[in-house]
Formats: C-alpha cells, sequence, structure tokens
C-alpha cells in the first residue's frame, strides 16, 4: 500500500497506532490469529490517515476499522491508554500463558495445559513436565529465539549455506526471503529457497538432504532440527537453529526446496508478508481461480462446501511477474508487500 506514509512521529495518529501496535502485538503472541489481523488492517489504514482520527464515528469512515476498533481508538485519543492492555498486562496467569506460547512449537492448547498441570515458569517445564525434544531446545534457547535478527546477520546464515552448497554443487540457487526479501531491518526467522535450474525435486532432495544438511551440522552451523507442528513435511522443508562461526546465538532457520517450475509461485508465496499472500489468494478465487505456494491453477471443480474436488489445470508456476499479470494486479516489488 503506501511504506512511505509510516514515518510515525510526524503521522497524526501516532500515540493511537503506538498503542494499538502493543495490542496488537499481545494478541499475535496469544495467537489470535483473527485479531492479530484486525488490528494489522486497521493500523494500516490508520498509518495512512493525514488527520488525527479522534472519534469512533470517524473511526468507523475508515475502511477495515470495525466498531470495536473503532471504540478503542475513541479511547485511546481521550484516555491516552487502553484499559484492556493495561489489564491484561496485570493478569499474572494471562503473562504465564504468553510465555509458555513463546517455547517453539507450543501452540495454544499445550500451553493451556502447562497451565492447567499447575506450571507457571521455564523451570517448572524443564523440571516437572515432560516435553518434546523441540520443546526442550525451545525452552534451552528462548531468549535466542524470541530476539530479532539484524538484516546483516539474515544475510551472513543466507551466505554460509549458500557457501556449503556450492562447493557441493555451483548449480543451486539460495535466495533469502520471508520479511528479509520485504527489506525488513531485521528478522523473526531466516527463510531460505534452494532450487537447481532443470533439476527434479528428487534429485534436489538427495542432494540436500543427505549432503548439505549433515555438511552443515558437521561445520557446527546446524544445531538441532526441530519438529514443526504444522502439517507434515513432504520432504522439501527443514526446520531448525543455526549459529555463525563465533557467535553463541542461535537463530531459527528454514529451508524450502522449490523445482524451477514452481519458483514463481513460492517467491510470491515465501514473501509474503502473510496479509499480502491472503489478499492474493483471495483475489485468485474470486477470479475462479486457485494460489497456492506451487502455482496459479484454473478450472478447480468446488463442492458445496467450497471443498475441492480436484486440483484444477496450472496456469503459471514459473514466473512470479505472470502471476501478478494473470490476476491483472500491477506489480509490486517485495518491498511493497507490506500490508
Ligand atoms: N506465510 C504465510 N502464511 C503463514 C505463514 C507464512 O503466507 N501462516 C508466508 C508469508 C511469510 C513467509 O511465509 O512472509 C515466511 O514466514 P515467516 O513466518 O518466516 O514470516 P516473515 O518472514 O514474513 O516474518 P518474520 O520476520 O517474523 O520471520
Ligand atoms: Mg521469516
Ligand atoms: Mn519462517
Amino acid at each position: 500500500m503506501n511504506p512511505g506514509a509510516n514515518n510515525n512521529s510526524q503521522n497524526p495518529n501516532a500515540r493511537t497506532i503506538e498503542v494499538l501496535d502493543q495490542m496488537c502485538k499481545y494478541y499475535d503472541q496469544m495467537q489470535d490469529q483473527w485479531r492479530t489481523l484486525a488490528y494489522r488492517k486497521g493500523i494500516a489504514t490508520l498509518r495512512k490517515q493525514d488527520t488525527k482520527i479522534s472519534t469512533k464515528e470517524e473511526a468507523l469512515a475508515l475502511p477495515f476499522i470495525g466498531s470495536r476498533l473503532a471504540e478503542k481508538i475513541e479511547e485511546i485519543v481521550l484516555t491516552n491508554r487502553l484499559r484492556k492492555l493495561d489489564n491484561t498486562r496485570d493478569d499474572p496467569l494471562d503473562q504465564v500463558l504468553r510465555l509458555f506460547l513463546g517455547v517453539y512449537g507450543a501452540g495454544l492448547s499445550q500451553a493451556n495445559k502447562w497451565i492447567q498441570a499447575g506450571y507457571r515458569s521455564l523451570e517448572d517445564l524443564v523440571t516437572k513436565a515432560r516435553l518434546t525434544e523441540s520443546q526442550k531446545i525451545g525452552i534451552q534457547h528462548y531468549d535466542d529465539f524470541a530476539a530479532r535478527i539484524p538484516r546483516a546477520e539474515v544475510e551472513q546464515h543466507g551466505n554460509f549455506v549458500r557457501g556449503t552448497l556450492n562447493r557441493i554443487d555451483k548449480g543451486f540457487q539460495v535466495t533469502v526471503m520471508g520479511s528479509y526479501r520485504r527489506g525488513a531491518k531485521d528478522s523473526g526467522d531466516i527463510d531460505l529457497i534452494i532450487t537447481k535450474s532443470a533439476t527434479s525435486l528428487a534429485v534436489m532432495r538427495n542432494i540436500v538432504f543427505e549432503q548439505l544438511v549433515p555438511m552443515l551440522f558437521s561445520l557446527n552451523f546446524f544445531k538441532v532440527a526441530l519438529a514443526t507442528s504444522h502439517r507434515t513435511n513432504d520432504g522439501t522443508k527443514w526446520h531448525g537453529a543455526s549459529c555463525l562461526p563465533g557467535s553463541k546465538v542461535w537463530r531459527r532457520l528454514d529451508l524450502l526446496l522449490v523445482p524451477e517450475e514452481e519458483m514463481g509461485a513460492a517467491l510470491l508465496y515465501f514473501t509474503g508478508n502473510d496479509i499480502f499472500n491472503r489478499s492474493m489468494r483471495l483475489l485468485a478465487s474470486k477470479k475462479g481461480m486457485r494460489l497456492n505456494q506451487r502455482g496459479l491453477y484454473r478450472d478447480v471443480v468446488r463442492g458445496r462446501n467450497r471443498e475441492k474436488l480436484n486440483e484444477g489445470t496450472l496456469v503459471e508456476g514459473r514466473d512470479e511477474k505472470k502471476i501478478f499479470e494473470i490476476l491483472g494486479v500491477p506489480w509490486r516489488k517485495p518491498t511493497e508487500r507490506i500490508c
């Protein structure tokens, strides 16, 4: 939309945005995806205003701001704070929940189970709870994984993987994706796409999982592989932690293997952000197509509950710009895909 408009202090709604941002971060930590999304959209709208929004009515007249959010905007302007935010911050059980949700791989149901079992600290978890290997690592490196990764370091991790892989096979390309490709000054993790032209996924898999990954472990760069809570791995992903030579800080790193034919769709998906992805997928579906991280498809047959009955025909997967074109969306540079 308009990333240039968010020069904070000059924005007449700077204070409102600041408080809403904190509320949004809170919902994000609580893994409340709907409220997080609603807040992010509302905040994006506020950033674009050049007048101060002071009343519920003014707020309601803007796109992506519903009555609840509008009330909160009015409350912030009138009182300079948000009771809801203060209350959640003061609630000790709430704090424990957020602490537990910060453990890598722990979802809402796991965190709630720990609370119900009476655990109140990370030490309780270590000494009393039965933990998976990933959860143990998530606790040992809690602060590491919670820290933002400076852009220059994200790049160094990318270079390390690329350098090692190219020693095995010069034909591979390694691209840093995610928030880094959007130009972020720091990132939550390191997202890498690995591809090689005119090469099947089976061959790439073999080289990456049988040679690259073991080599990165033996170089002491990879520290541990981590299981993900989401869907089963189809053999194209690796999730784990890496650490630069001379550093003690472990970073979260994700690898995604992509065949050339799917690079465009994968670039689009893995660049995000997630809200931009949602809007592109929604647009595709409005045009009778379907967009996922492998390609843009048409003639997808859906049943009565909009469930997919077939995969449809591939329209485009290779070229990111063509996917925009076919969807009728003017090209947006990665740095402009911040919603
Ligand atoms: N993605 C998505 N929907 C999700 C998760 C991810 O569309 N539920 C896509 C868009 C993201 C990309 O994958 O930009 C990478 O996911 P990350 O979780 O690593 O998110 P970012 O890299 O954007 O941000 P961060 O700096 O927090 O890692
Ligand atoms: Mg990322
Ligand atoms: Mn990631």
